[in-house]
């Protein structure tokens, strides 16, 4: 029997993710700031109300879309698809060094660990074009950073996620590489498809409702970290995929599209990206 994956249950795991480990800090804001920001995003919404003359049928529909939000748990999908990435923008305004983009609802901490090389944990004739992607981390004056941290996540050929979709092994194609003495990592896995949000679930039934498309293009999601630096989270895209130009999630930037060649070896493609952290 293959189990097959839904949207209320991705949601729960997204939601029960979520709640495992929120940032520290959050929730502890000071009454004036809480005062400011609802006041402003409730004048914000009234005068949609007013301006679009919105009536009792319509805040029904809205009243009733939100509470199914909280039971398929898409909040987090909800939010991390519409406005996460404006929330980057302000955090990285910043940075200095390689652009970062939304982290999404599917990171999960602690994926196994291998230095300097990794193959990513995955099935037996896993599908999906065979992918090597290395490179080096520095920090912004160029030192290399030995022992830092790279942590790679993706969907599989399919568009899904371990440990949200039903039926795939614990850490499939999830997995963390620690530098070399040069700074140096390489992982081989295989490219992800491009992602669709459920279109069983609430976040679906909004786009459908609102004539939108529900893809995200094909990515690798990144963490990258070393001592004393600011870690970055970002995704890289592939050049001339479907959905790089229209991402429903917003979440694509020029600095992050990979333009793989095929591999030296003559299986699948390769491709080599470089990380500058920030100081801490
Ligand atoms: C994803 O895979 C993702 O990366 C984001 C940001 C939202 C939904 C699904
Ligand atoms: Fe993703």
């Amino acid at each position: 029997m293959t189990e097959t994956a839904t949207a209320a249950a991705s949601g729960a795991a997204a939601t029960e993710r979520f709640r495992s480990r929120q940032r520290t800090g959050s929730g502890d804001a000071g009454t004036e700031r809480v005062d400011t920001l609802v006041t402003e995003v409730l004048a914000a919404v009234h005068d949609v109300i007013r301006r679009h003359r919105v009536g009792y049928a319509e805040y029904d529909a809205l009243k009733s879309w939100m509470i199914q939000v909280g039971l398929d748990g898409e909040w987090p999908l909800f939010l991390d698809v519409w406005l996460e990435h404006v929330v980057e923008e302000v955090a990285s305004e910043h940075r200095l060094g390689s652009k970062g983009t939304i982290e999404g609802p599917y990171y999960v901490p602690g994926s196994p660990l291998f230095t300097g090389e990794a193959t990513l944990p995955m099935r037996e004739g896993e599908p999906g074009v065979p992918l090597l992607f290395r490179g080096r981390v520095t920090a912004v004056d160029g030192t290399p950073l030995t022992g830092a941290r790279v942590e790679m996540w993706h969907a599989d050929a399919e568009g899904f996620y371990s440990q949200f979709a039903p039926g795939l092994p614990e850490w499939n194609l999830r997995g963390t590489v620690a530098t070399d003495e040069r700074g140096g990592f390489a992982v081989r896995t295989v490219e992800p498809a491009p992602y669709q949000i459920p279109t069983d679930g609430s976040c679906g039934r909004l786009i459908a409702a609102a004539g939108w498309h529900a893809w995200r293009p094909a990515h690798l999601h990144l963490k990258v970290s070393a001592p004393g630096h600011q870690p970055i989270t970002t995704q890289l895209y592939f050049r001339g995929t479907s959905h790089v130009e229209d991402d429903i999630a917003s979440a694509v930037k020029p600095e992050l599209i990979l333009s793989p060649v095929s591999a030296a070896n003559g299986t699948g493609r390769e491709v080599t990206y470089d990380f500058v952290l920030d100081p801490a």
